[in-house]
Order: C-alpha cells, then structure tokens, then sequence
C-alpha cells in the first residue's frame, strides 16, 4: 500500500504542474517561450533552404521541417501576450498597438506554412517552392515593423 502511494501522489503533483504553471506565466518566461518558438521556426527555414536549393541532399528530410514550421506558425501566433513587451525582448510595442494588422500578418504566416506543408505533402515541387516564398515574405514582414534592429 505505502509503496504504491507515494509513486501516485509524486504523479499527481506532477500531473497538477503544468496547469499551475500555465495560469501564472511569468512574462520573463513568456519572453523565453517565444524566442524559443521562433528559433525553431529559424532552424527548419534554415534547413528547408538547404535541402531546397540542394546543398544538402536529403530531400526525404524536407517533409518534416515543413510539418514542424506549420505546427510552429500555429504556436506563433499565441506567444504574443499582451504583457511580454518590454526591454527585455526585440518584440516592439507597435505589436500590441497595432494588434489587427500584426494578426494579419500571423494568418499569413499560418496559411504559408500549411501550404508548404501540404505542397511537400503531394510532393509538387513547383507549389513547394512558392509557399516556401510566402512563409519567407511573412517572416520579413513582421520582422522589419515588428522587430527591433539588433544594436
Ligand atoms: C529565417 C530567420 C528569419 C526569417 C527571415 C525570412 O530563417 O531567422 O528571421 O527566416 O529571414 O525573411
């Protein structure tokens, strides 16, 4: 009996723990969150580019970079609380200021990348490459208004 309870009460702690700790984000932490969401995004850009233009041969290895981008561009778009500003991120006001036409731009983000997705998907080379474009074209959107230069 005793052996089975504490390995049961450890796993309900345990499985309490994230609610907990979702309720009360601490904006340093949301700050962490999102730049680690957007370093994945950067990392499978930077490997799609390299097996598209063939400087790395393992096309087989695209697919799953293009599936992580289109489940990443759906996290982006919640890593932007309301209050995650400040001196501590690149992430300028203008975002919250200016929230519809920083959303437009997420949707974008959004639909690029699941193109992408469902293009590599099919296989079509030719859709693969122009949605690649696009989710490049929301990336430079958001960053040159949304974005502060780095010093
Ligand atoms: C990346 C990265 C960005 C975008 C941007 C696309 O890999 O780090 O900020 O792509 O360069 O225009």
């Amino acid at each position: 009996m005793r052996r089975l309870a504490l390995p049961l009460i450890a796993t309900c702690l345990f499985a309490g723990l994230p609610a907990i700790a979702t309720a009360a984000t601490a904006p340093a932490d949301a700050i962490k969150y999102r730049q680690a969401v957007m370093d994945g995004m950067a990392a499978h850009v930077n490997a799609v580019l390299l097996l598209v233009t063939g400087k790395v041969d393992h096309p087989d290895q695209v697919k799953g970079h293009a599936d992580a981008l289109a489940a990443l561009a759906e996290n982006a778009k919640t890593v932007f609380p309301a209050d995650s500003g400040g001196a501590d991120t690149r992430a300028l006001p203008l975002i919250w200021e200016d929230r519809t036409q920083f959303d437009e731009i997420m949707v974008k983000l959004t639909k690029s990348t699941g193109q992408l997705r469902d293009a590599v998907a099919a296989n079509d080379k030719a859709a693969s490459m122009a949605a690649f474009k696009a989710v490049g074209e929301s990336c430079k959107a958001c960053h040159d208004r949304y974005r502060k230069p780095k010093d």
